[in-house]
């Protein structure tokens, strides 16, 4: 029997007080959006077009202006970090590729919203906002994954207003359906992280190729890009001369709690599926939830997505609060939002038994769609050094601070 589940979206967390009356209203009028709008935009079998159609819509109906800043058609002065968590977390619920292409809306043009001159910004970014433009984030590389240092793809002067990229890039997401991509590249100012710079390129660019399309086993829009004597005017830098890995950095910063925020909604969408599943199957004479190890992993999974939403929201509010920098939150949030919400989703697959490893079953596609989360946009481990050395940078200051007393 597949599960024919009636889930509720709980969004009892937006009376937490990390949140406003804009976001609260943000977040009720997607989530009446979304169901029945998200389903039936999707094309069985065809995950470019269910992508194009989803942005589209999307940018249709307002929600990509939480994308790009108000100058440029968006909701808030600049990103504000928890309402592009609130969408994702929503949309995820909904449907992986539907937070997908919204998160990727914000990622592939964070760079430009951030770092971007007022001529790329009002280039790309209303374009972007309206579901007209889909972006794509450029930064891995075959040899240069967790170790963007290492990136080898070469930016080199082109005349007095070009630049040259020769290289690849891989695990692209957005690869092959993206109109420009922020590409990383080594311009070669200093040696490692400080010789990198970013550069917008335009998907009919003649230097620019797609090498290769991957497949994973949550279909997502996925490319390897080939770049060949790929001239790009220098008006299409992104930040300074040499800041690439900066810019690349700050704005994994924000993306990352977003991260965080689209795993809270896969999670809680498998607890709302379990609780559905507990209420309604019946065995040993009574319903599952009446079961004492089914109510222990009701609460584990309970206890588990509350705690990632305090740190995705705590990593939201703190940058929205003014903070320049929130690695260590934002590592935080998406490192242990993705990791809980594997666990509560394997718990859900358990209380569906064989049901919850049948094809069609939303349980089995949430166990899919959550383990690229724990690798893309920087791995748990990667994440892991970033808290650990933020850590050891605190307690040497601490420590510094109270000798020099
Ligand atoms: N914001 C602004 N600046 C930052 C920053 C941030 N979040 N993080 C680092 N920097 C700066 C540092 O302050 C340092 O500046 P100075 O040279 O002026 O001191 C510089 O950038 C280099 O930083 P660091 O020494 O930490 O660089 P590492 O090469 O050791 O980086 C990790 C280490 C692993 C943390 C980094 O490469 C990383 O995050 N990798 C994962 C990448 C990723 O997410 N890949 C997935 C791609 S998207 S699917």
């Amino acid at each position: 029997m597949h599960s024919e589940a009636h889930p509720i979206l709980d969004l009892a967390h937006l009376s937490w007080p990390f949140f406003d009356d804009a976001h609260r209203g943000f977040a009720t009028g997607l989530a009446r959006w979304a169901d029945p709008a998200v389903d039936a935009l999707l094309v069985a079998g065809d995950v470019n077009a269910s992508c194009r159609r989803l942005v589209r819509a999307l940018g249709d109906a307002g929600w990509l202006r939480a994308s790009v800043p108000r100058a440029y058609g968006g909701l808030h002065d600049s990103l504000d970090v928890r309402t592009l968590c609130l969408a994702r977390e929503i949309l995820a619920w909904h449907d992986g590729l539907a937070d997908f292409v919204f998160g990727m809306q914000g990622l592939g043009s964070g760079a430009i919203s951030l770092f971007g001159s007022h001529a790329l910004k009002s280039r790309y970014l209303p374009a972007v906002c309206a579901g007209r433009a889909i972006g794509a984030f450029a930064l891995s590389e075959q040899e240069a994954g967790s170790d963007v240092s290492a990136i080898s793809t070469a930016a080199v002067p082109d005349g007095a207003a070009h630049v040259r990229l020769d290289g690849g890039k891989t695990w692209i997401s957005n690869g092959g359906i993206a109109d420009f991509y922020v590409v990383f590249a080594r311009s070669g100012e200093a040696p490692g992280a400080r010789g990198l710079s970013a550069f917008v390129v335009d998907a009919d660019n003649p230097g620019l190729s797609i090498a290769a399309r991957i497949d994973v086993i949550a279909p997502h829009p996925l490319a390897t890009l080939r770049l060949e004597g790929c001239r790009v005017p220098l008006s299409h830098r992104v930040g300074a001369p040499g800041a690439g890995f900066k810019v690349a950095m700050a704005t994994l910063d924000i993306f990352r709690s977003t991260v965080g925020a689209a795993a809270l909604g896969l999670g809680r969408r498998a607890q709302a599926e379990a609780l559905y599943r507990a209420a309604t199957r019946r065995l040993f004479g009574g319903p599952l939830g009446d079961l004492q190890l089914t109510q222990a992993a009701l609460a584990d999974n309970a206890a588990e997505l509350d705690a990632a939403a305090l740190l995705v929201y705590r990593a939201g509010w703190t940058k929205d609060s003014g903070a320049v920098r929130i690695s260590r939150e934002s590592a935080l949030a998406k490192m242990y939002a993705t990791e809980a919400a594997q666990r509560v989703i394997d718990r859900a697959v358990q209380l569906f038994g064989g049901n919850g490893v049948r094809v069609g079953v939303k349980v089995e596609a949430l166990y899919r769609e959550i383990r690229a989360l724990r690798i893309y946009e920087g791995a748990t481990e990667v994440q892991k050094i970033v808290i650990a050395r933020d850590l050891l940078k605190s307690q040497a200051a601490a420590a510094a601070a109270g000798a020099a007393q």
